[in-house]
């Protein structure tokens, strides 16, 4: 263990611990609730509430290696959303989620725990990013993009939180109602209007543009709401692989479309973040169950 990972334990409430595939992770702890944030990635993997089920969902085909995205938990997508957008070579997502970050400061007080961690500046030399994890009676994680850049810089980034469910049949996400979005599934790629709660019968990919509504997951078969808040966000990206996409992806296994909702706190497409040399852009996202 290195002595920044040393600085960073508090006794009780800040561990550091060895997970998946042996990578590091630090365990927060607040009141009972628990999170865990490897340094791969910066990945928080799991947040449990106190007297919850877990709110994030993990595959149990995830790879855990160097190089490979973990699946399940909240991906880090920067400094761009799906393809790159000129060079196909480029990893899906960026880079910040392929990596292990740095620890650089942790505290524990009377009202949450929390760890920051930041990109290596080798990762993407044209900006410095860092995520902070703050667990209290809710799960905070604030994304910040700094352009070092002497000339603007074009960004677009998602927290990709995989939220666990019992019966997809038996979801919906409220809060997007009236929105305009893009259904990545058809050929036309004009502008739909959400009309009522989002269901799911099959594959969906849903890009909410425009939108800086908080949203919920509604998991009925559970008895639980799970709020989703955001500040410095415009585009929500809701998604479900289902039978045939799920079947294709070597990290996710065959019939764990049926446990899982994404629903992704993003600025994509149209909200791309246009960052002048030496500014900053941070990202909120606040995650709380409660039971219904
Ligand atoms: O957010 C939806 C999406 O862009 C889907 O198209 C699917 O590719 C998903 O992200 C997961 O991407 P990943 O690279 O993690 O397999």
């Amino acid at each position: 263990m290195n002595d920044c990972c040393r600085k960073m334990i508090v006794q009780d409430r800040i561990a550091l611990k060895k997970g998946h595939g042996n990578l590091p992770y630090f365990e927060l702890r607040f009141n009972g609730a628990e999170a865990h944030v490897y340094l791969h990635g910066a990945h928080v993997l799991h947040y449990q509430p106190a007297g919850q089920a877990p709110v994030l969902w993990q595959s149990k085909s995830s790879h855990f290696e160097p190089g490979k995205p973990i699946r399940g938990g909240i991906p880090v997508c920067w400094p761009w959303f799906g393809p790159h957008p000129e060079d196909p070579s480029q990893p899906l997502h960026g880079v910040a989620r392929l990596v292990e970050w740095e620890p650089v400061q942790s505290a524990a007080t009377g009202k949450s725990t929390s760890i920051t961690l930041k990109l290596p500046d080798s990762a993407y030399p044209d900006a410095s990013l860092q995520l902070t994890v703050e667990l209290s009676d809710h799960l905070g994680v604030t994304l910040t993009t700094t352009n070092k850049r002497d000339t603007e810089l074009k960004v677009t980034k998602a927290l990709h939180s995989y939220f666990s469910i019992q019966n997809i049949h038996d979801v919906t996400v409220t809060g997007l109602e009236g929105q305009r979005y893009i259904n990545k599934l058809l050929p036309d790629k004009s502008l739909q209007t959400q009309t009522g709660p989002i269901s799911f019968a099959g594959e969906t990919e849903h890009v909410y543009t425009n939108t800086p509504h908080d949203c919920s997951v509604i998991d009925k078969a559970r008895k639980r709401r799970i709020h989703i808040r955001k500040k410095n966000s415009l585009s929500t990206v809701v998604w479900n692989p289902w039978v045939e996409k799920a079947a294709r992806m070597p990290d996710f296994g065959n019939e764990e479309f049926r446990e899982m909702v994404c629903v992704e706190t993003a600025n994509i497409c149209s909200d791309c973040i246009v960052l002048p040399p030496g500014q900053k852009h941070a990202m909120h996202l606040q995650i709380q169950a409660q039971p219904i």
